[in-house]
């Protein structure tokens, strides 16, 4: 199925289910949610209990009495039906012919310089930004990850490793800063790393591999206190993690770039970060993700399965 039938189902399928829901619930849900700033109507707004999965439906503690993402699963989103328990994504980019974002819950980048979409990991996964060391894409406004649980996922391919600071993926700008680095580290220093806004590192200890597509991930665990590094689904670097993660004031999101500060176009300094190749599958999420998740998610974009379960 492709990406918009896979997203026509999911609309008909929360279709159907809020045309099941009755009237005495919807009534409920608008009349004792005053408390909050949200409306509890379930749309993804803050303060009614979302967990932002963007469907409508997906929401808990709304008083509508669902867990899941109104597919019919757990809770993955992926509408697959297998119960498995990935979180839904808040913030995906797929990079399938365009820098738009996937999961209704975040915001769509445009390119700066002329980056392609070319070939990725596996031809399930459609294309990749294609980057050749002045392209990136930029959004404004990014919607900052919520809580102290973080996972962001991504593929990544360096051509080469030339420059410093290179960006896979950053909310961080020249004058503020945001809430994560992800890339490589500065200086000669070629090693996927991943910087915080507290300025909590956390860095591999061997160089990036080049000249073909490796699958990072950085997840942020709150309670086991621990700043995790994966490589191609295996745990590299665990460092403190002390919550909570500060939000920082930069509004930009950069993938393959860092932005200027709130996101209308790529850091006018040296450190911008240009990264040379390709990034796919950019993911993240307002939640730890087990090891095995991890390990699911690079073996099924070898496989050609995107992050929300479908493939192009
Ligand atoms: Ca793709
Ligand atoms: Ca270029
Ligand atoms: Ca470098």
């Amino acid at each position: 199925m492709n990406r918009f039938a896979t997203r026509f189902a999911y609309m008909s399928a929360a279709l159907i289910l809020a045309a099941c829901r009755t009237g005495p619930e919807t009534a409920t849900d608008s009349s004792t949610d005053t408390s909050t700033t949200g409306d509890g109507d379930g749309d993804g707004d803050t303060g009614d209990g979302d967990t932002g999965d963007g469907d409508g439906d997906g929401d808990t503690g709304d008083g509508d009495g669902d867990t899941g993402d109104g597919d019919g699963d757990t809770g993955d989103g992926d509408g697959d039906g297998d119960g498995d328990p990935f979180p839904p994504l808040a913030g995906y980019w797929a990079f399938n012919g365009d820098s738009t974002e996937g999961s209704g819950t975040n915001i769509d980048l445009m390119p700066i310089g002329d980056p392609e979409y070319l070939a990725s990991v596996s031809p399930g996964l459609g294309t990749a930004l294609t980057l050749d060391g002045d392209d990136a894409a930029v959004g404004a406004d990014f919607v900052k990850l919520s809580g102290d649980d973080v996972t962001i996922v991504a593929w990544a391919y360096a051509e080469s490793l030339e420059g410093i600071w290179n960006t896979i993926v950053k909310n961080w700008g020249p004058g503020t800063s945001g809430q994560f680095h992800i890339g490589l580290g500065e200086a000669d220093e070629d090693m996927f790393q991943s910087v915080l806004n507290n300025n909590e590192w956390a860095t591999a200890e061997d160089p990036f591999p080049s000249g073909e597509w490796v699958h990072t991930a950085v997840v942020l665990d709150a309670m086991a206190g621990e700043h995790r590094l994966y490589i191609n689904g295996a745990l590299v670097t665990t460092v403190a993690y002390a919550a909570p993660l500060d939000v920082g004031e930069s509004t930009g999101l950069g993938v393959g770039a860092k932005p200027n500060d709130d996101g209308t176009g790529v850091a006018e300094q040296a450190e911008v970060g240009f990264w040379n190749g390709g990034i796919d599958e950019v993911g993240m999420y307002n939640a730890a993700l087990t090891p095995e998740q991890i390990s699911t998610i690079y073996q099924n974009g070898l496989d050609g399965i995107q992050l929300d379960g479908s493939s192009e």
